[in-house]
């Protein structure tokens, strides 16, 4: 049988929780949730996704490389690895963005599993049709996540209470949530969580 329905958690990596290089103020909602979500995708045996930042030292997604932002999710160090607090499956399917020094790796779109397949690639040989989608950040790649997820034809959900955002500008959150409702996202939370 197909597996219609996954879920994706989308970068949460120490680097993007409090103490790391690019924090959000707050991530243990996010962590204490997706464990709620893990569990019933476990579960129903659906599968779980998790996408991580991955860049090389001299990603030109640095500031010092000609990016917008402060070295972060460097390849092989603790502040690239997930969350500890996480409690990501054996059988979890990792997917690695920006793993070049010319790739920001904003979209999960562009990255790759562990045998170098392409995300989309992965979702079609499963035959995921949905996706539930939450993670760090909601301005940047949850929110792309969600935007390219719909491009490519997927059902989208945004876990609301599995979600935060880094806000470079106050309101960016307000404004990410609009702009993917308005290309067909469903907001929902783990009380109306219907697999
Ligand atoms: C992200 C800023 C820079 C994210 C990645 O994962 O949302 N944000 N790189």
């Amino acid at each position: 049988m197909e597996k219609q329905k996954a879920l994706l958690i989308v970068d949460v990596q120490n680097d993007f929780c409090p103490g790391g290089k690019l924090p959000v103020k707050k991530c243990q909602h996010v962590v204490g949730n997706f464990n709620k979500y893990i569990k019933e995708f476990k579960n129903k045996n659906l599968p779980i996704i998790a996408t991580r930042d991955w860049h090389p030292k001299d990603s030109q997604h640095f500031e010092k490389f000609g990016g917008k932002w402060p070295p972060h999710c460097i390849q092989n160090t603790k502040g690239a690895n997930f969350h500890p607090g996480l409690e990501l499956p054996e059988n979890v399917i990792i997917i690695s963005e920006g793993i070049k020094p010319n790739e920001e790796g904003y979209s999960c779109f562009e990255g790759y599993d562990e045998n170098q397949k392409k995300f989309n690639d992965v979702l079609k040989t499963i035959g995921i049709k949905e996706l539930y989608i939450g993670g760090i950040a909601t301005d940047y790649c949850v929110k792309i996540a969600c935007l390219d997820s719909i491009k490519y034809g997927y059902k989208v959900y945004l876990l609301t209470d599995a979600i935060e955002g880094i806000e470079v500008n106050p309101g960016d959150v307000d404004k990410a949530i609009k702009e993917m409702e308005k290309a067909g996202v469903k907001k929902i939370n783990f009380h109306n969580l219907n697999l």
